[in-house]
């Protein structure tokens, strides 16, 4: 491998390795892993590429790449941006790049998009859209299919937010589109939460779900050149009236991406925002994301024990839901507390 680092590199960064984590067993996996991102820290695009491929596959060198990633995180500031299809979140992401990078600044961008069987191409739409940044070593954008995680963002997706912090971007994009669970995610794991609407996309505040409107840090009203878009500003200005009682002041902007107009204004307001993230320290900001990915993996664990248990538990409860005398919310219950008796005194 030509790209490999010299066997004295290869030593020095092994030894520092060990002394961050002394219980790490030797093995050569763990050498590797270290190697490789070493050259993620060096930028080195092909290294990066090789990281986000062996993550997205959960390749058998995986675990020990995302330990090595670890003491190299939380430099980077996670935006989520995120709304209805067709807002022009894409459209948007690419004028932030430009945005960006005139301002000197890096830009790792995960697009998730939703697959679907009718819909394949959107995710090569986004790389094309994308492509004014491709000869540019200060951008990588990757997209995703979030196949087998429509209920939310897949882990995966979280842990490439790691391997583009390790290759020490400055800002790091993760456009994921605004539907059920998808949108608490991102609130969890985004250190700033950008949600994008437009006019034309439907009744209910232009296809926005309330959840969505729950989560903002900033409100964006897109396709300010189009008809309508006043009135989609008027609508979300009122909705977050009914929201600022509980939580602060939410800026709410109008931008045209196809344009740029309105972009200053967003960076802006995300750098505001950010710095009140940031001043929650880099340590704050990896806690963030490895706490959803723990809690990610529990509940994956849980259901999986849950389903394989042969005690019976699971069928005598199923029974009961069926027979009408049990919620399947406190079956739920019961079968965490590993019995069929009512754990809550209270439950009906
Ligand atoms: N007129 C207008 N069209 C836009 C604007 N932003 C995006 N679009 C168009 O809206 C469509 C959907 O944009 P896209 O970025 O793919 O939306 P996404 O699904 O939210 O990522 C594309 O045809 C874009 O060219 C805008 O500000 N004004
Ligand atoms: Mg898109």
């Amino acid at each position: 491998m030509a790209e490999n680092p010299t066997h004295r590199e290869q030593d020095q960064d092994t030894r520092q390795h060990h002394q961050t984590q002394p219980a790490a067993p030797r093995d050569a996996g763990i050498a590797e892993a270290v190697a490789l991102v070493a050259r993620l820290r060096r930028g080195e695009r092909r290294a990066i590429a090789q990281a986000i491929t062996e993550i997205e596959r959960l390749a058998p060198g995986a675990a020990n790449l995302l330990r090595a990633m670890q003491p190299h995180l939380g430099h980077a500031v996670v935006l989520g941006f995120t709304g209805p299809p067709g807002a022009g979140k894409s459209t948007l992401v690419n004028a932030l790049i430009r945005e960006l990078r005139t301002g000197g600044r890096t830009v790792g961008v995960i697009a998730v998009d939703p697959s679907s069987p009718v819909s394949g191409g959107a995710i090569l739409g986004d790389r094309i859209r994308m492509t004014a940044a491709l000869d540019d070593d200060g951008v990588f954008v990757r997209s995703l299919a979030s196949r087998g995680y429509l209920g939310g963002l897949s882990p995966a997706a979280v842990r490439i937010i790691d391997a583009l912090d390790a290759a020490r971007f400055d800002v790091i994009v993760l456009e994921t589109v605004g539907t059920g669970q998808n949108e608490i995610d991102v609130a969890e794991v985004a250190d700033v939460r950008v949600v994008i609407s437009a006019p034309g996309l439907g009744d209910d505040i232009q296809a926005m779900k309330s959840g969505l409107l729950e989560i903002a840090d900033i409100l964006v009203v897109n396709k300010g050149d189009r008809e309508g878009a006043e009135q989609t500003m008027q609508q979300l200005a009122g909705a977050l009236t009914i929201r600022a009682g509980t939580s602060g002041k939410v800026p709410l902007l109008k931008t045209t991406a196809t344009t740029g107009e309105g972009l200053p204004e967003l960076l802006a307001a995300i750098d505001d925002v950010s710095r009140r993230a940031e001043a929650l320290g880099p340590v704050d900001r990896r806690r963030r994301r490895a706490r959803y990915l723990i809690a990610r993996a529990a509940a994956d664990l849980v259901a999986d024990r849950i389903r394989k248990g042969r005690d019976g538990l699971l069928d005598q409860l199923a029974d009961d839901v069926l027979s009408g005398n049990v919620r399947v919310e406190d079956a739920a219950r019961r079968i965490l507390a590993g019995t069929a008796a009512p754990e809550d005194p209270r439950e009906p």
